[in-house]
């Protein structure tokens, strides 16, 4: 369930991922494949210190795969380690695992020497809520540890996972708040379903939608649709898709909320394939 963030929420959160941090050598931020400058904490640049961070785009298996690569590029290109990752692909946990040993052996390297007698490095994982970080927390340790959900008021004695010995992981995730202050952000999270749906107005989302995909995927829409002429405005094939799929209020209007709603879980469910709501140009946002 997406959590609602008040100020004293706010302020909270990021004094217990403050305190984490203290306790980690370097940071695993998880953000959606599909969006990951929407779903970045705008909070972690600031508190992290010059901690090195990894960044893996999760949900890979519900973006557009090319967009992906894109990002990926383009992460690393600014230097830092990026990659994608599908949970249920092991894969790409074999590569989380990977990349979080390079770091954990930079870290160790710097102890050497220092002339410290190294220890395992140690990592947490921080991300937005609903972005699946109880998922890749049970992952890595193989084991259900990790509860699914967010209780971001609930601290508990810090635990580790050994990480087949390469590093150590706190137990629990570093939760922070997404990004709020752009419209576009706060439609691209709310079609993530990372935001209430109550927030935001379901047809004005829809219809933002329907844009996006009419401008970057316009055969997606039309073949699951059965729309010929893709070069209408959005609202006669809002129009389109309501009457296609019934969502028919009284006088044969078509019903707004209904057409808005199924359009939606249409595309949060995958039903319309794989597609990305950002591309590395959205940078500057
Ligand atoms: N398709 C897909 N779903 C995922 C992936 N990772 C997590 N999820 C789903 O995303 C939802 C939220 O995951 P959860 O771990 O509870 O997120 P958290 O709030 O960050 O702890 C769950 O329904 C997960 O099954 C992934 O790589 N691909
Ligand atoms: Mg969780």
């Amino acid at each position: 369930m997406p959590i609602q963030w008040f100020p004293g929420h706010m302020a909270k959160a990021r004094r217990q991922v403050q305190e984490k941090l203290k306790l980690v050598d370097f940071v695993i931020e998880l953000v959606d494949a599909r969006a990951p400058f929407a779903s970045e904490n705008p909070m972690l640049k600031q508190i992290l210190n010059q901690k090195p961070k990894m960044r893996v785009l999760m949900k890979k298996d519900l973006a557009d795969p090319k967009v992906t690569q894109a990002f990926i590029d383009h992460f690393n290109a600014s230097g830092e380690r990026a990659i994608s990752v599908d949970v249920n692909q092991k894969e790409d946990i074999k590569k989380v695992v990977e990349t979080a040993k390079i770091m954990a052996h930079d870290k160790m390297e710097r102890m050497r020497r220092k002339g410290i007698k190294p220890r395992p490095a140690r990592a947490m994982i921080i991300g937005i809520p609903n972005v699946g970080k109880s998922t890749l927390i049970n992952r890595l340790a193989n084991k259900k540890i990790a509860k699914t959900g967010d209780r971001p008021g609930v601290t508990t004695s810090q635990q580790w996972i050994k990480v087949k010995k390469d590093f150590e992981l706190l137990d629990t995730p570093g939760i922070l708040w997404p990004k709020f202050e752009d419209e576009v952000i706060g439609y691209r999270l709310a079609c993530l379903g990372t935001i209430k749906d109550q927030i935001l107005h379901m047809d004005d989302l829809a219809v933002f939608l329907l844009r996006y995909l009419k401008e970057h995927y316009p055969h997606v829409l039309m073949e699951r649709y059965q729309i010929e002429d893709i070069d209408q405005d959005v609202v006669p094939l809002f129009d389109h898709v309501g009457r296609l799929r019934g969502a028919i209020a009284s006088g044969n209007q078509v019903d707004y909320d209904k057409t808005a709603e199924l359009i939606i879980r249409d595309y949060r469910s995958g039903k319309l394939g794989l597609i990305s709501l950002e591309r590395p140009e959205d940078a500057s946002l």
